[in-house]
């Protein structure tokens, strides 16, 4: 692991606490008031009621995501939701924190400037399968190349839900929809290879019916320093219905695990994934429908985040630690 601070933010919660400091007129030195804070809870991380179908996979990301946030008890100032255009990218809406519902596509750029800029905040990043895949493909390649910090939950139905039934990235080949009515001829995304291709640091994949393994997912998501990537299956009920259920136990289908390697050095082990092993990871995705759940890779690949601020911190260093006017004036200075 890198040197880089986390901002996670979380930990013991009875010594959190906020500091207000204050010097009188005589320049006495400045006291410092402990406010207690209060631990976060649903209701205060709770804000519009969703409006998702009912029965939509997304309502379980969300009441998953709301626990993880609050068994974390994240400074409630420090979190951001960000999301593109989508069903599963009207996300933010439903956050009480710092959020934006930005332009369909574009939501890796806007979570990758607030990440750079502001390494204190946990950048938490919503989306669909079309948003992260097919318009916003190209942003999710370079932010995973970039290793920029920030946790990106993929919301994959199979199909462009808010637009009401066409053809998705990842829709299977044979999916009748309102642009292929005679079914999907084109091979899809598989979104573990290409995150892995891609250089994502963290790549894991969930599915909404299960719970637990979800909360699991997002918060190692979360612990990991670089570009996490979550792939959860999370049903269209009103466009592409049922068509999770062979990953779904409650339905006759089966749920199965990732085996994560434990360097116990037994003969069973030798069977197990090791996650850092990119080949292995290719191999699992190769796997048919619906294929295995769990962590496919984790790198510790230096961030973005960190690599830049060594190099802020190094050209201030060579400038003798130049204030930003002083820099923009010896710029100005130059051209004359
Ligand atoms: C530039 C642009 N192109 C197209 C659209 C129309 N549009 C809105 S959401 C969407 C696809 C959403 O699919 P997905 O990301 O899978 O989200 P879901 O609704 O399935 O959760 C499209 C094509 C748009 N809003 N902006
Ligand atoms: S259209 Fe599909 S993805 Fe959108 S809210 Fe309804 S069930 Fe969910
Ligand atoms: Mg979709």
């Amino acid at each position: 692991m890198s040197d880089e601070t986390k901002p996670n933010g979380s930990g013991d919660t009875s010594s959190v606490a906020a500091a207000v400091s204050a010097a009188d007129a005589g320049g006495t030195p400045a006291t410092t008031i402990e406010i207690p804070r209060e631990k976060l809870t649903k209701k205060a991380i709770t804000a519009d009621h969703p409006t998702w179908c009912p029965g939509c996979g997304d309502f379980a990301v969300l009441a998953s995501f709301y626990k993880v946030l609050e068994k974390r008890n994240l400074d409630h100032e420090k979190i951001v939701t960000l999301a593109g255009i989508g069903c599963s990218s009207r996300f933010p809406y439903f956050v009480n924190g710092h959020g934006a519902h930005f332009i369909h596509g574009r939501a890796v750029p806007l979570a990758s400037g607030i990440s750079l800029a502001r390494p204190d905040l946990n950048v938490f990043l919503f989306g669909g399968d079309g948003d992260g895949f097919s318009i916003g493909g190209n942003h999710l390649n370079h932010g995973a190349r970039k290793n920029v910090n920030l946790v990106y939950f993929i919301m994959d139905n199979f199909v462009y839900g808010l637009t009401k039934k066409q053809t998705s990235p990842t829709s299977p080949i044979g999916f009748k929809s309102k642009t292929d009515p005679t079914g999907a001829i084109d091979q899809p995304v598989n979104p573990m290879k290409q995150l892995v291709s891609a250089g994502a640091t963290f790549i894991a994949r969930t599915h909404a019916t299960q719970v637990k393994h979800m909360m699991e997912m997002i918060e190692r998501a979360f612990d990991h320093q670089g570009f996490s990537v979550i792939e959860c299956l999370s049903e269209c009920v009103e466009f592409y219905p049922d068509v999770f259920d062979p990953a779904d136990p409650r339905k006759g289908g089966s749920f199965e695990l990732i085996q994560e390697k434990k360097w116990d050095n037994t003969p069973e082990d030798e069977l197990r994934h090791d996650v850092t092993d990119e080949l292995a990871a290719y191999k699992l995705a190769q796997l048919p429908f619906p294929g295995v759940f769990g962590v496919f890779y984790q790198s510790d690949r230096p961030t973005k985040n960190a690599l830049e601020k060594k190099w802020i911190e190094t050209t201030r260093a060579k400038t003798g630690n130049a204030s930003d006017l002083e820099l923009l004036q010896k710029t100005f200075d130059r051209m004359k």
